[in-house]
């Protein structure tokens, strides 16, 4: 196959929820797609399922080194990335900030900002040369509204909205896309089994008779924003369950 004629898109947390939602689309769509995650065996059973357009990646976002040398990682023909999805990210806990666990803090930082940042970092140069090429980042709500035991969690999240929209600025006349997907409530991912430590009856509890998001809703809207045409950008775009709005703001009283 030519390689002019491949559109490649790079999903990073592919083995699962949002990420495996989205391979499965794009690749419905037409795309080659690089599904990078930690869990290979994962990847693999995804190939299993979609073909050989899908192409396995073992990647932890945290790994600076492996993330900085992704071009000479990835097979030669399919190194030149149109569309990147920085998607690979995680809660950890709900604690409120003084009684949160370090380590949960330093993995959010080193996953959703650090990795999210150098994947960036790693690709970008590749699209601006070519002058086309798309970046959709995963954000979500918590960075943009507070609740109890968000802290660290939506911080990364909000410095996700930021670094998208200043890279927009960056790439003023490069033809280069930025878009940030900010969701709200969303089940049938591992997201709060991971943020509550394994704890599933917990993270059950959170989708109790409610009808949330779903990853394919996810991956629904990714593939629009990615097919708009190269002339329209969506900078950012919010969607909750609508089951969920807002609250009034707490008052603490004597
Ligand atoms: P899942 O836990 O189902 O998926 C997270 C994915 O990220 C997994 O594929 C995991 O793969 C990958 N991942 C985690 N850490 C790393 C790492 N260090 N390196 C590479 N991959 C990593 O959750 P969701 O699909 O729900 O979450 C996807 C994104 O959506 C996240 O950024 C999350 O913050 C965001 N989001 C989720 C919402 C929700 O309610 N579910 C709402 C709003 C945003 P592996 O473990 O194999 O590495
Ligand atoms: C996930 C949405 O509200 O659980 O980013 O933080 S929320």
């Amino acid at each position: 196959t030519q390689k002019t004629n491949l559109r490649i898109a790079l999903v990073t947390g592919a083995s699962s929820g949002f990420g495996r939602a989205i391979c499965t689309r794009l690749i419905a769509d037409g795309y080659v797609v690089i599904a990078a995650a930690r869990r290979i065996d994962r990847l693999q059973q995804l190939q299993d399922e979609l073909g050989s357009n899908l192409y396995p990646l073992e990647l932890d976002v945290r790994d600076l080194d492996s993330v900085a040398r992704i071009k000479e990682i990835i097979p030669e023909h399919l190194s030149d990335i149109d569309l990147l999805i920085n998607n690979a990210g995680l809660a950890l806990g709900i604690d409120p900030a003084q009684k949160a666990s370090l380590n949960d803090w330093l993995t959010m930082i080193e996953t959703n900002v650090i990795g999210l940042t150098c994947m960036t970092h790693a690709i970008l140069p590749g699209m601006v040369k070519k002058q086309s090429g798309h970046i959709i980042n995963i954000g979500s709500i918590a960075g943009k509204y507070p609740y109890p035991g968000g802290n660290v969690y939506g911080a990364t999240k909000a410095y996700v909205a930021q670094f998208s929209l200043n890279l927009r600025a960056d790439l003023a006349g490069t033809c280069v896309r930025v878009s940030d997907v900010q969701p709200g409530l969303c089940g049938g991912t591992e997201f709060s089994a991971v943020r509550f430590h394994g704890d599933s009856e917990k993270a059950n509890a959170l989708y109790a008779n409610v009808e949330p998001i779903l990853p394919a809703d996810i991956a629904e809207t990714v593939a629009w924003v990615a097919a708009l045409p190269k002339h329209v950008n969506i900078n950012t775009i919010e969607l909750m369950p609508t089951a969920q709005s807002f609250s009034a703001l707490q008052i603490t009283r004597n």
